[in-house]
């Protein structure tokens, strides 16, 4: 297993849509393996593949009460229509947070670490981290959807960057 590096806000592969798996592969799994332990390593909940440089349709996640998750080219197929708003944060923008709304429950399809398609219903943390990790797969960034106060973050963060350089 091996310890990969985080891409930061302001890198063009955050703003890329990263393609389909399609195949399940040895390599596949081993990128999912490294981004679980570089996931606990860095204490996030949620990584996807665009933040550790690779522009392919996996994530993974790790919230309280659930066990290790890994989704492989996921879809959602069903959003509710009742919405909730919660304080996010992404390790690719560390340090910042900000209040987010997002339909509080969805039903998601994905191929597991075998290749095999599974369906999971999600409401609460689940939910939101899954939605935030596909928005990650289409080049999106959780600012991207607070409006003009995530334009704003995005901005303190890139000029705080520069600063340290
Ligand atoms: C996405 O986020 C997420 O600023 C995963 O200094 C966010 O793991 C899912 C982190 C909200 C559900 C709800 C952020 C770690 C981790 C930081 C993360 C930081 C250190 C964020
Ligand atoms: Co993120």
């Amino acid at each position: 297993m091996a310890l990969l590096k985080i891409t930061l806000c302001g890198e063009p592969v955050l703003r890329q849509r990263a393609k389909a798996v399609h195949k399940v592969t040895r390599e596949v799994r081993k990128l999912a393996a490294d981004m679980l332990e570089t996931m606990r390593d860095s204490r996030g909940i949620g990584l996807a593949a665009p933040q550790v440089g690779v522009l392919k349709r996996l994530f993974v996640a790790e919230v309280p009460e659930h066990p290790a998750m890994l989704f492989i080219d996921p879809e959602i197929v069903f959003m509710g229509s009742e919405t909730s708003a919660y304080k996010e944060g992404c390790l690719s923008i560390p340090g910042f947070e900000g209040e987010v709304v997002r339909p509080e429950r969805i039903i998601v399809q994905a191929l597991d670490e075998k290749g095999e398609r599974f369906q999971l219903e999600a409401s609460g943390l689940l939910s939101r981290c899954i939605q935030h990790e596909i928005d990650h797969l289409d080049g999106i960034l959780f600012p991207d959807r607070m409006g003009e106060a995530g334009k704003a973050l995005i901005r303190e963060f890139l000029a705080g960057r520069r600063k340290v350089g």
